[in-house]
C-alpha cells in the first residue's frame, strides 16, 4: 500500500507539464556555431494540447558551462521570471558576449495553463567579433598555372593546401574559423568537416566575406595533426573572366583564410593559422571547376593521403601571401547550403552506340553521383539539359554558352564513386558517354543541391493542376536557392536579380524557412548601393545592371517588409531604413517629373507575346506603359516606407512620405485615368490592378475600374493569364478581394496558353521563364525561373488554405483564417510552420457541408471566419461553436461567421445551402 502509494506520489510529481518548450533557437537557427551578433535574439516554441495558451512570463538563463546550466547558474544572463508574451526574438540582455564564448542557455514559460520544465538546453558560440582576432594570413597563388586557362570559357583547378601540426595536452575545445574563396572543403586528420556543399557563401567579397565556424574536437588529436583545404573557384573567381569587364564582376584568384584554435583543459592555448608554412598544389585531381561550364575529375591525379598525416608534399609549392579581398570578415549567419535530397532516375536509354541519356524524371539543381569501374584513362562525360529535343538527344539551345559538362578519369580500381563538388547543374535530363559498360539506373542518383531550410508548408488540394502546380513550384525554388536566390539554375546566367523575388519570397516563405537568406540578402542589397543611393538590378553586384527602375530594386523593401510580417523580424527594417529612404530621394531627385516616376525598365516584365515565338510583346495593347508601374510602384515603396517609418516612431518621416504620396496619387490619376473609359492607359490588367491594389484609384472609381479588369480578363484573354512579371504580384489576391475568386480559380486551374497548368502539361516540371516557354526564342527560356509565380503561392496559402498573418501582428501572433472556397474545389490540407509553431488548416466540402479542422499553436490566437449565415449555423467538435471553451464569436461578416479562436485544434462544420461559395 505504502508502496504504490509512494508510486503514485512519484508518478504524479513526474505528471507531464500542461506545456513543452521545443525548437530553441538562437538568431533563429539551431544551436549555430561563431555567430557575431552581440545581442543574439533567443526563440522558443510552446507546445501544449490544451486549448488557449498564451505565455505570461519567461525565464531564460544563458550559461558559459553546461554544467552551469544544469545547476541554473546563468553566469551570462538570468533574465529571472520576467513578465511576457513574448516568445520569438527575445534580446539577450546579459554579460557583454566576447569573442569564441560558449553559451549553454534553456528557458522556462509561464502561461495560462500552467508552467512549463525547464526546456533542454541550447547553445550558441561566438565567433571572431573583432578583426585583431584574426591573426591567419590570406594564402593563395595569384594566378593560374600551366594546364589552366584564364580565358572566357575560364578552366581553373583546385587548389589543395596543407599543414601539420603537433599538439600537446587534452583538448578540451579545437574551433575552426575558415574563409575559403570561392568555395572550400575542409578536413581535419582526412575527415571532411562538416556536411555543407558550395560553401562560401557567394557575397561581394570587396564588400562583406563570411566566415564559418566549426567545432573540430572530435577530429583534432593528441601527437600529429593535419588540416587541409580544397579550393574551387565559386563565384570568386568568375566563370567567365576577361570577358565583358563593364558587366562582369571579377574578384581575383582562390584564397583561403583558415585559423584553428586549440583549448587545452590545462587553461593553454594554440593557434594554427594560415600563413607561408603551409603548402600548396594545384596538380590535384580536380583540373577544372567552373560554374556554368561544369568540373573536371581526373582520378588518376588523385592526391592519396593530402589532407592526412605524413603525406609526402616536397613537391608542393610554398603558397603566397595574398592580399585580403576587401570585405569586412562577418559570420555567415544562414544555413549552409547542402545535398538535401536525393533523386533515383526514372530511366537511361541509348540513344546512339554508346551515347546514353538519363532521365531524372524531375527538373532540379545539383548534380549526379555516379558509381563507375573502368580501365585507368576511361573518360565519362556526363552533359545536362532541362528538355530533350525530339530525337531523344539534349535540348541545349537554351543554356546559351553554358557548357555544363562534367568529365571523370577513372581511376581503375574496383568501383569508383563520384560527384563534383564546386559545381552544380540546373537539369531534368544527362547524357552520358564513354562510361565502361552499360550505365544501369543503380550507377547514378541524383543529388538535390540547396540551402538546407526547414520546410514550412505543406499544401494539397483536391485540384490535381493546383497540386501539379504546387509541386513544380516547389522544384523550382528549391532549385534557385543557392546561398542568394538565383534566377536560374542552367544556363550562363544564374543571378540573383531582384526583380524575381519581389512578391515572390512571400509565397516561398510559406514553403521553406528563407528567413536568414533573406535578411541576408538585404544586406547584399545594402552593400550594392551607390554612394548616390543607386540600387541595381542584380545584388550582388555580380553583373553591373544600375539601371535605376522602381520595379527590380524596390524589391529591397517588400522583402524586409515580408521578413516583418511573416517572421516577426524587426532588424531588417531597422537596418536597411537609412538606404532606403536613400534610394527612394535618389530616384524622386533624378527621376521623377511632376510625381510621375519616369525611368522603367523591365516593363511588365515577360508578359504573354502576341505570337508564340516571341519572348516579349510587341503589341502595344499588352505591354504596360513603363511611367504607369513606375509611378504605381512609386507609391506602393511609400506605402511601405510610411510604415516603416511609425514602426521606427519616425513621425516626421511618416508625414513627409504621407505628403508625397498623396501628390503623386492625384498626379498618377490625372494623368493615366481615363474617367470616360474608367480605365487606366491603355488598360491592360496590369495597368488597372497596380492602381486598384495599391490604394491609388479613388473610392468612387474603383467598381469601376475592377469591371474593367474583369472584362478584359474575361473577354480579350478569355480566362487567361494576360499579365507579367509584374501584374502577377498583385493578380491573384486583387480577383478574390475585389470579388472574383472564380476567376482567380480559373486562372490557377487552367491547362491551355497561357497559365501554370499549361506548363504543367506541357512536361515542366517546375515553373518556366515565359509564359510560352514550350515555343519561344531559346535566348532567354529557362525552363526553372519562378518570377511568373507572381502571388501564386501566396494566394494558396493565404485565400484557399486561410493561413495568414494577422495586420499589426507580426510573425503569426494573431492567424487569419478566411477561406476562400471556389466551387469547383472539394478540400484543401495544408500546413505551416510559423515561428511560433505549427497551424493547420484542413477543409472539405461534403455536400452541403464544410468541415474544417484547424490548429493555432499556442501563444497565438486567430481570427477564424467560416462559411454559415449566422454564428448559430456553426459547432465546433459536436457542440455548438458559441459554447466552446477557446472560441468567442465576433461578427457576422457577409456570409461568413468570425470567431476568435485562442490555440489549439478545432473541429469545426457548418452548413453551406445558400451560401455562395464561388
Ligand atoms: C533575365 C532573367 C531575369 C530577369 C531579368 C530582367 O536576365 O530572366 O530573371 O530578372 O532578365
Amino acid at each position: 500500500m505504502l508502496i504504490l502509494a509512494c508510486m503514485i506520489i512519484v508518478s504524479q510529481g513526474m505528471a507531464a507539464a500542461p506545456v513543452q518548450l521545443q525548437n530553441l533557437r538562437c538568431e533563429m537557427l539551431n544551436n549555430p556555431q561563431g555567430i557575431d551578433a552581440v545581442h543574439p535574439r533567443l526563440s522558443w516554441q510552446i507546445m501544449s494540447s490544451e486549448r488557449n495558451v498564451l505565455q505570461t512570463a519567461y525565464q531564460i538563463i544563458v550559461s558559459s558551462t553546461p554544467e552551469k546550466l544544469a545547476a541554473g547558474q546563468g553566469d551570462l544572463w538570468d533574465s529571472h521570471k520576467t513578465q511576457s508574451g513574448e516568445s520569438i526574438m527575445i534580446d539577450y540582455a546579459g554579460q557583454p558576449l566576447l569573442s569564441r564564448k560558449a553559451c549553454y542557455w534553456k528557458v522556462k514559460v509561464w502561461t495560462t495553463t500552467g508552467e512549463s520544465d525547464w526546456s533542454k538546453p541550447a547553445y550558441w558560440s561566438m565567433g571572431l567579433l573583432h578583426s585583431a582576432d584574426w591573426k591567419a594570413k590570406w594564402i593563395g597563388a595569384e594566378h593560374g598555372f600551366a594546364w589552366d586557362s584564364v580565358s572566357k570559357f575560364s578552366r581553373l583547378s583546385a587548389r589543395y593546401y596543407r599543414k601539420e601540426f603537433q599538439s600537446g595536452s587534452t583538448i578540451k575545445r579545437a574551433t575552426a574559423y575558415i574563409i575559403g574563396l570561392g568555395h572550400y572543403q575542409l578536413y581535419v586528420n582526412g575527415s571532411q568537416i562538416g556536411d555543407q556543399v558550395l560553401a562560401e557563401m557567394p557575397t561581394d567579397y570587396t564588400k562583406s566575406v563570411q566566415y564559418n565556424t566549426f567545432d573540430v574536437t572530435a577530429q583534432v588529436k593528441k601527437g600529429n595533426n593535419a588540416i587541409a583545404a580544397v579550393l574551387g573557384n565559386g563565384r570568386y573567381f568568375t566563370m567567365r573572366p576577361k570577358y565583358k569587364p563593364k558587366k562582369v564582376k571579377e574578384f581575383g584568384f582562390p584564397k583561403l583564410l583558415l585559423q584553428l584554435e586549440l583549448e587545452y583543459t590545462n587553461g593553454t592555448k594554440q593557434i594554427i593559422t594560415s600563413d607561408a608554412s603551409w603548402k600548396m598544389t594545384a596538380d590535384g585531381p580536380i583540373r577544372s571547376n567552373n560554374e556554368y561550364d561544369g568540373e573536371e575529375y581526373n582520378a588518376t591525379k588523385e592526391l592519396a593521403g593530402w589532407n592526412k598525416v605524413g603525406y609526402n608534399d616536397r613537391n608542393w609549392l610554398k603558397p603566397e601571401i595574398v592580399p585580403a579581398p576587401g570585405g569586412e570578415l562577418v559570420a555567415q549567419m544562414s544555413e549552409y547550403i547542402k545535398v538535401n535530397q536525393t533523386l533515383k532516375p526514372k530511366s537511361i536509354t541509348e540513344l546512339k552506340p554508346g551515347t546514353y541519356i538519363m532521365d531524372m524524371g524531375q527538373n532540379f539543381s545539383g548534380w549526379v553521383q555516379m558509381k563507375v569501374k573502368g580501365k585507368r584513362g576511361n573518360k565519362v562525360t556526363l552533359k545536362y539539359a532541362e528538355t530533350l529535343q525530339k530525337d531523344g538527344s539534349l535540348y541545349i539551345a537554351n543554356l546559351r554558352d553554358a557548357k555544363v559538362t562534367d568529365v571523370y578519369t577513372v581511376r581503375g580500381q574496383g568501383t569508383e564513386v563520384w560527384h563534383p563538388i564546386f559545381v552544380f547543374h540546373g537539369f531534368r535530363y544527362v547524357s552520358i558517354t564513354g562510361y565502361p559498360g552499360k550505365p544501369g539506373t543503380d550507377d547514378f542518383e541524383g543529388q538535390v543541391v540547396y540551402d538546407a531550410l526547414p520546410n514550412t508548408g505543406h499544401f494539397e488540394t483536391s485540384n490535381d493542376i493546383i497540386n501539379q502546380v504546387y509541386h513544380n513550384a516547389y522544384w523550382g525554388i528549391l532549385s534557385n536557392y543557392k546561398g542568394m536566390p538565383v534566377d536560374c539554375p542552367q544556363r550562363n546566367e544564374r543571378m540573383p536579380w531582384l526583380g524575381d523575388r519581389a512578391t515572390g519570397s512571400l509565397g516561398e516563405s510559406f514553403v521553406f524557412d528563407n528567413e536568414k537568406l533573406y535578411a541576408s540578402w538585404l544586406n547584399d542589397i545594402e552593400q550594392a548601393q551607390t554612394a548616390e543611393g543607386s540600387i541595381p538590378d542584380v545584388a550582388p553586384a555580380y553583373w553591373n545592371y544600375y539601371s535605376d527602375n522602381m520595379t527590380w530594386p524596390g524589391t529591397y523593401l517588400l522583402i524586409a517588409d515580408m521578413l516583418y510580417k511573416q517572421y516577426g523580424d524587426m532588424k531588417p527594417i531597422e537596418e536597411h531604413y537609412p538606404s532606403m529612404k536613400k534610394w527612394l530621394s535618389y530616384m524622386q531627385a533624378k527621376y521623377a517629373k511632376n510625381y510621375i516616376m519616369t525611368k522603367d525598365k523591365y516593363g511588365d516584365w515577360c508578359v504573354p507575346p502576341e505570337s508564340l515565338e516571341l519572348i516579349h510583346a510587341k503589341d502595344s495593347n499588352r505591354t504596360t506603359n513603363g511611367e504607369l508601374i513606375a509611378t504605381a510602384y512609386w507609391y506602393r515603396m511609400l506605402f511601405l516606407m510610411k510604415r516603416f517609418a511609425k514602426l521606427l516612431n519616425k513621425q516626421d518621416d511618416a508625414k513627409e512620405f504621407t505628403a508625397l504620396s498623396a501628390k503623386i496619387r492625384d498626379a498618377f490619376n490625372a494623368k493615366f485615368f481615363n474617367k470616360q473609359t474608367q480605365q487606366y492607359d491603355n488598360g491592360t490588367v496590369t495597368a488597372n490592378l497596380l492602381p486598384l491594389y495599391f490604394d491609388i484609384t479613388p473610392e468612387p472609381d474603383r467598381k469601376a475600374v475592377f469591371n474593367n479588369i474583369v472584362k478584359r480578363e474575361t473577354t480579350t484573354d478569355q480566362g487567361h493569364i494576360a499579365t507579367g512579371v509584374i501584374g502577377t504580384q498583385w493578380l491573384m489576391r486583387g480577383l478574390t478581394e475585389y470579388g472574383r475568386p472564380d476567376l482567380a480559380y480559373q486562372l490557377a486551374t487552367n491547362t491551355d496558353y497561357p497559365s501554370w497548368g499549361y506548363m504543367a502539361q506541357h512536361g515542366a516540371t517546375t515553373i518556366w521563364e515565359l509564359w510560352n516557354g514550350d515555343t519561344a526564342n531559346p535566348s532567354m527560356n529557362s525552363g526553372n525561373h519562378i518570377m511568373l509565380l507572381g502571388d501564386l503561392i501566396t494566394w494558396y496559402y493565404q485565400n484557399l488554405a486561410a493561413i495568414k498573418v494577422g495586420i499589426d501582428k507580426p510573425g503569426f501572433k494573431q492567424v487569419i483564417m478566411k477561406p476562400t472556397i471556389p466551387a469547383g474545389l472539394n478540400f484543401v490540407k495544408a500546413s505551416y510552420q510559423t515561428p511560433y509553431g505549427l497551424v493547420k488548416s484542413e477543409w472539405e466540402k461534403k455536400s452541403n457541408q464544410f468541415n474544417w479542422h484547424i490548429t493555432i499553436p499556442a501563444n497565438c490566437t486567430a481570427l477564424v471566419s467560416i462559411p454559415a449565415t449566422s454564428a448559430d449555423g456553426v459547432s465546433e467538435g459536436g457542440k455548438k461553436a458559441n459554447a466552446t471553451t477557446g472560441l468567442k464569436f465576433i461578427k457576422q461578416d457577409g456570409q461568413m461567421a468570425m470567431f476568435e479562436a485562442g490555440s489549439g485544434s478545432y473541429d469545426f462544420k457548418s452548413d453551406l445551402t445558400g451560401l455562395e461559395t464561388k
